[in-house]
């Protein structure tokens, strides 16, 4: 059987993580498309030449021409620009917003049954807009952010409670901004809910408050420290893991930017929910019940997508 094909569009920081990873996983052949020259020939060249030494099998190939992504499988999105310190999300939104119009139509004209991950910021408008620029069924367009957001919290509360990342699961949902919603009731250790580790005294309230709060501001804390870009390492391995479950049919629960059309109230839009990936694309939003005070939070962090959307429609009237 073939090796499933592996599109990346946009060849930068994330997109080369992407790649080095897919390769160490084979988890097939990779294409990278980037609209700079030499860059995803120069890093596809480079991945290659680690394969002797990993152990690994599959092709490499970096391109500027779309027409290399033909029927691709798997087609992650991390074309557009990163922030700089002291710049929000938001901020990128019209110079990326252009730039999902030409990655869209580059995935529509050839590579229409892929499944879509974006990870282009302000990340739940950008991929709102990039199915509808792609025109590809919402199930098989998804935004990379709460798996993202839900390792940040999860490796914050294992250093919190000197116990094994892998014992610690946590989601975060809403909008991957500044209002976004770290779910402490959902968010367990071993099992145990967070609520309960306060009550039994392992923690206290204001550290898992101040945990919240790292966990929200986690893009900006890595943005502050590099100054040139923002973080990759693990916004790559998150996608990969979107990835693999959607290529091995894996129905891994993970919350993703998914469309929903109703589920925990939300009409017509992407935001970050709890969702089931596998062969299908996504295969299910997870309609979970928010507490009040926990639905308050999710609709705040629901405006804030939304004013992003408007502000895309105003943008580009193709989309209202
Ligand atoms: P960077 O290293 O600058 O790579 C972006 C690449 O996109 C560059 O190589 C550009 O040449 C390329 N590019 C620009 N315009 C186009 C185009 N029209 N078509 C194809 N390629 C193009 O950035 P990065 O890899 O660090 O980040 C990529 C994106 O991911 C940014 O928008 C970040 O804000 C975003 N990001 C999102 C998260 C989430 O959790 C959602 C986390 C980290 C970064």
């Amino acid at each position: 059987m073939a090796r499933p094909k592996i599109a990346l569009i946009g060849a930068g920081q994330i997109g080369g993580t992407l790649a080095h990873l897919a390769a160490i996983k084979e988890l097939g052949d990779v294409v990278m498309f980037d609209i700079s020259e030499g860059t995803p020939q120069g890093k596809a060249l480079d991945i290659a030449e680690s394969g002797p030494s990993e152990g690994f099998d599959g092709s490499f190939k970096g391109t500027n021409d779309y027409a290399d992504i033909a029927d691709a499988d798997v087609c992650i999105v991390t074309a557009g620009v990163p922030r700089k310190p002291g710049m929000s999300r938001d901020d990128l939104l019209g110079i990326n917003l252009k730039v999902m119009k030409s990655v869209g139509e580059g995935i529509k004209a050839h590579a229409p049954n892929a499944f879509v991950i974006c990870i282009t910021n302000p990340l739940d408008a950008m991929v709102w807009a990039l199915q509808k620029f792609s025109g590809l069924p919402a199930n098989k367009v998804v935004g990379m952010a709460g798996v993202l957001d839900s390792a940040r919290f999860r490796h914050f509360l294992s250093v919190e409670f000197g116990v094994s990342m892998r014992d610690v699961t946590a989601f975060v949902l809403g909008g991957h901004g500044d209002t976004m919603v770290p779910s402490v009731r959902y968010s367990t250790v071993g099992g145990i809910p967070l609520p309960d580790l306060v009550e039994m005294g392992w923690t206290s309230q204001e550290k898992l408050d101040a945990i919240v709060q790292r966990t929200r501001d986690g893009g900006a804390e890595i943005v502050g420290l590099l100054k040139t870009g923002s973080a990759f390492y693990a916004p790559a391995t998150s996608a990969i893991e979107m990835a693999e479950a959607y290529l091995k049919d894996q129905k891994r629960l993970l919350p993703c930017a998914a469309y929903c059309d109703g589920e925990l109230g939300v009409k017509d839009m992407y935001v970050g929910v709890p969702t089931i990936i596998g062969a299908g694309g996504i295969e299910k939003v997870v309609d979970i019940k928010l507490n009040k005070e926990e639905q308050v939070m999710f609709d705040k962090s629901v405006d804030a997508v939304k004013g992003l959307v408007e502000a895309c429609k105003g943008i580009d009237p193709s989309l209202a």
